[in-house]
């Protein structure tokens, strides 16, 4: 599974594109994973959205998740699904959720990503990594240092977020994390695609030099 560019699509974000816009610009610009976050709208402009991206992402070959709510996830046939540290307790939701489903759970500490790990998630999205505006209850900055350690210590795909763009990009992927996971860096530029295709550029420039 790659999570090298996980974009995640925000309206409140970005400069006024729908969730279904700013997927099909990013798949363009060379996203490998589109996840749906939209904790305002209401449920059937979600499932609305997710039912067209699910269809987009499948053409392009692009793993597509859906924050938070797994009914959703579930009736328009995601890859997976994503899950915090306040949402449905993991072991509940892989109980419904069909064979080959993934299940990804934010962590913020070490003990989080070792938990998340023991319960069967197939990855951790790990952040804030740097400080981030997208997210009022981001909770502490976990920085570098500790994604680091995060990566020593388990064994699952670790996707950093919070705050990541083209200029850090390069530290974080020298940190370990096996994605980069953003919201402004890419949906919040006047030029989705091209956001993309730049950070894209950066992480595949980085696993050809070899240093992972
Ligand atoms: N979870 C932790 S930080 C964050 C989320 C959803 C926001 C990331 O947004 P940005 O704009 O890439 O910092
Ligand atoms: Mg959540």
């Amino acid at each position: 599974m790659q999570y090298d560019l996980y974009v995640v699509t925000d309206e409140g974000l970005s400069r006024g594109l729908t969730h279904c816009e700013q997927a099909r610009q990013a798949i363009a610009g060379g996203a490998d994973v589109i996840q749906l976050r939209d904790k305002k709208c209401d449920c059937d402009y979600l499932l609305r959205c997710a039912m067209e991206m699910r269809e987009d992402c499948k053409k392009a070959g692009v793993m597509f998740i859906v924050n938070d709510r797994l009914d959703v996830a579930l009736q328009c046939q995601a890859d997976g699904v994503h899950i915090g540290q306040g949402d449905m307790p993991l072991k509940f939701a892989r109980k419904v959720a069909p064979k080959g489903f993934i299940i990804g759970v934010s962590a913020g500490t070490l003990e989080e990503a070792l938990t998340a790990e023991q319960d069967g998630a197939e990855y951790i999205g790990f952040g804030p990594v740097f400080t981030t505006c997208s997210k009022d209850d981001a909770g502490p900055v976990c920085g570098l240092d500790l994604l680091r350690e995060v990566k020593r210590r388990v064994s699952i795909p670790v996707v950093a977020i919070g705050g990541i763009n083209a200029a850090n990009a390069p530290d974080v992927l020298a940190a370990g994390a096996d994605g980069l996971a953003v919201i402004s860096a890419v949906i919040s530029q006047a030029d989705v695609t091209a956001a993309a295709r730049n950070l894209k550029a950066i992480i595949t420039q980085y696993r050809l030099s070899g240093r992972q």
